[in-house]
């Protein structure tokens, strides 16, 4: 039964139970796992761990490197290496906002599974037996500080840590609009534990490779302006990033060059996916919705950022989609 009437305070007191009546869990967090997920996933493992409880925590993909010194972070299983007899009946989500974003991991649920799902998207559609969901939480780490707190656990240096990761990377580095009082209450109460404020911006926010400077290096040479030079944009081949020894989570912030840039608009990135197929992703400053030009090519997303993939000449597709992002400018200019 979905229990989405409940209060915040019912939710915790329901999720509270589902932990303490269950046994043999499965943590699992959304495909391609972000800082929050990994954090939520490894903050609920520690959770379950104190409490006793045995567990398995599970992705689709692989932890990003920079997130690996978290707490048991290097234990969380891949899909593709899970005994396939193994089923758990037990599954805590957390950071998914739909049943799809679990991936191959569903193959791991038993027939008379129960899901808890524990999340702070607005487009949760509720799935799962029990629910702990705070769309205004600035990150999962946020709602499981509130969850961590219902168990009488000892808040230890490791803990704080996963729960500050998943804010400090959630909120940009406490930059974004989500970055809200008690966003910065709980990142205070977590220092207070021992977390290392610097280690941990150095490690997450400042700390590139040299795979993502190498692909930084090759794709500004591409840095190209429409003519009154409110669009700008990049691109990587599947050339750069073969020479550059280059991984997907490589490209991270690349699309901010150009959308940063004094007087630009809108950053896109084109990145080659296979020969005449390109991922496009797009960076708005606020004054065209960038979510809109994704949808004309099948893509979708948010106001500010958001994304499509496209199939034909690079020439072609550039000149396709930066002529839609003009007019998006120029239908908000006319409002
Ligand atoms: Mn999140």
């Amino acid at each position: 039964m979905a229990n989405v009437k409940l209060t915040y305070e019912e939710q915790l007191d329901a999720m509270k139970r589902f932990i303490d009546e269950g046994d043999d869990f499965l943590v699992v967090s959304h495909v391609n796992p972000d800082g929050d997920a990994i954090s939520s996933t490894t903050a609920v493992g520690w959770l379950l761990s104190s409490l006793g409880k045995s567990y398995t925590m599970m992705n689709e993909d692989a932890c990003p490197q920079k997130f690996q010194f978290l707490w048991r972070a290097a234990d969380i299983k891949r899909a593709s290496d899970a005994d396939g007899k193994k089923k758990y009946r037990y599954v805590i989500a957390v950071d998914c906002a739909d049943y799809q974003r679990f991936g191959e991991v569903s193959a791991c649920f038993a027939d008379d599974v129960r899901i808890a799902n524990i999340d702070h998207h607005q487009t949760n559609d509720h799935y799962g037996d029990v629910q702990l969901i705070r769309p205004d939480a600035a990150a999962t780490a946020e709602i499981l500080y509130d969850l961590l707190n219902r168990f009488s656990i000892t808040w230890t240096e490791e803990i704080a840590t996963c729960i500050y990761t998943g804010l400090l990377t959630d909120t940009g580095g406490f930059r974004f609009s989500n970055t809200s009082p008690r966003v910065m209450n709980i990142a205070s109460q977590l220092l207070s534990c021992g977390v290392k404020a610097n280690e941990l911006a150095e490690q997450l926010l400042e700390r590139m490779t040299k795979a993502h400077v190498k692909l930084l290096q090759r794709a500004l040479s591409t840095l190209t302006f429409n003519a009154d030079e409110t669009v700008c944009w990049l691109s990587v081949s599947l050339a750069d990033m073969r020479e550059a020894n280059a991984k997907n989570e490589d490209l991270e912030g690349l699309v901010q060059y150009p959308r940063n840039i004094e007087g630009v608009d809108v950053g896109i990135l084109f990145k080659e996916v296979r020969q005449d197929v390109y991922k496009v992703s797009l960076r708005s400053g606020g004054r065209a919705d960038v979510s809109e030009i994704a949808q004309r090519f099948g893509g979708g997303g948010h106001a500010r950022a958001a994304g499509c993939t496209v199939e034909g000449k690079l020439e072609d597709i550039i000149r396709a989609v930066v002529a839609e992002a003009e007019k998006g400018l120029k239908a908000n200019d006319s409002i």
